[in-house]
């Protein structure tokens, strides 16, 4: 890539320095007479660089090349690397500034997690994510088609008010229009739905111009993009209230009280595999249940085959206690460290507490009906997923309406 040498008031390159006096497309060095022909249009590729597409600054955009007929057919691609780890993205925005394209397609792409265990990386294919365009019948799609399942993709018909320049398009995935989402307001009990807004990169195809046909200026056959906003939060599992996003993956500050672990709170502490890790929503914290091994154990693990009721966070427990310390073994009945033998045990003069839990059977404590205790509170309102898009926002808003865009020959 070329150095940049972009002037932020006129966009001219740093060998034509100078806004034309005369014509104000085009940009001409210093110290020559103003009639000089040595001039080069303002728009060039050092003017308007992709780096304007997500600087946070709608005031600069990125600019393509002028094309031809067959370039702008062809299209153009823009991904988006989320850069450290895997997100839940809810939106994607895309502000224009120039003419809208006649058809998108967005797509995602998810991070193999699976190279941590075997050491090799796979390449995850792109999967589709919206089609929208004009006319739908260029994907050979229905125009505004149904989405019969959480995780089903369609077309959206761009509406035929589009702005001739600027305007936008919005990508929302629980808030889709016409259609609702099935599960999009129950998002924690539908799985679909969780695994479709999951995306490590996000690629953007754009083709064709949605107002090619009313006879535009050749000068106008490039894209303008103003700003893409992609809008997600760290994957945490619901054991989080925060997440350092400055690292690289990104690690979800896991709760104390989940008792979970792991740059996305995806695993239980060593001690507290009494049931299976599960992920908290916003009514269940459920939090990594302590397993009852009296501290002669520093880790335990889950067994199904020891749980009395499995399929249930808050009762019974599969607790395996692993490598018993302190002459103690894992009771066969109950999976808890027990003394060797007993009347040893009590010559031996084991610590008080331990004597004290053995009088106590951990099952016994246990709620017959189901009730989160008090200190498992479910988890605060920040880890909610915020969907609300800013009114200026809204799809199809024509915030540019007919305005020309002044850097523009
Ligand atoms: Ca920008």
């Amino acid at each position: 890539m070329p150095k940049l040498h972009v002037q932020p008031e006129c966009r001219c390159p740093p060998s034509h320095p100078r806004v034309h006096p005369l014509v104000e497309r085009y940009c001409i060095p210093n110290a020559v007479e103003d009639t000089t022909n040595d001039r080069v249009l303002r728009l060039n590729i050092n003017a308007h660089p992709l780096s304007y597409i997500n600087d946070q600054d709608m005031g600069t955009m990125w600019v393509s090349k002028v094309m031809s007929l067959q370039e702008l057919d062809e299209g153009v691609t823009i991904t988006v690397d989320l850069a450290n780890g895997q997100y839940q993205v809810f939106y994607v925005i895309v502000q224009f500034g120039g003419l809208l394209p006649d058809s998108i397609l967005i797509q995602r792409r998810k991070l193999d997690f699976s190279q941590h265990e075997t050491g090799s990386v796979t390449e995850q294919p792109w999967l589709d994510w919206q089609y929208m365009a004009r006319n739908c019948n260029v994907f050979d799609m229905q125009n505004n088609g149904p989405l019969p399942r959480p995780d089903s993709i369609n077309c959206l018909q761009m509406p035929s008010d589009v702005p001739l320049l600027g305007g936008n398009i919005t990508f929302s995935l629980l808030t889709t229009q016409p259609h609702l989402r099935p599960g999009y307001n129950d998002f924690y009990k539908t799985p679909a739905l969780q695994e479709m807004v999951q995306a490590a990169q996000v690629r953007i195809h754009m083709k064709g111009q949605y107002h090619t046909g009313l006879g535009v200026n050749q000068r106008h056959r490039h894209f303008v993009i103003s700003e893409i906003t992609i809008s997600g939060r760290c994957e945490c599992h619901g054991h989080a209230d925060q997440c350092d996003t400055s690292m690289t993956p990104y690690r979800c500050m896991c709760l104390p009280a989940s008792h979970t672990v792991g740059n996305n709170c995806e695993n239980c502490a060593p001690l507290y595999n009494d049931k299976p890790f599960r992920s908290g929503n916003q009514l269940q914290p459920m939090n990594c249940r302590l397993c009852l091994c009296y501290g002669h154990a520093v880790s335990c693990h889950y067994d199904v085959q020891a749980d009395e009721h499995p399929d249930e966070h808050y009762r019974g427990g599969g607790g395996v206690c692993d490598l018993c310390m302190h002459n103690t073994t894992v009771s066969m009945r109950s999976r808890r460290p027990a003394p060797l033998d007993p009347r040893q045990t009590r010559r031996r003069s084991e610590p008080q507490t331990f004597k004290e839990h053995l009088k106590r059977p951990p099952r016994a404590r246990e709620p017959q009906d189901y009730r989160i205790p008090p200190e498992e509170s479910p988890r605060g309102t920040t880890q909610q997923p915020q969907f609300r898009i800013p009114r200026e926002l809204q799809p199809w808003t024509q915030r540019h309406e007919t305005q020309t865009d002044p850097s523009l020959p």
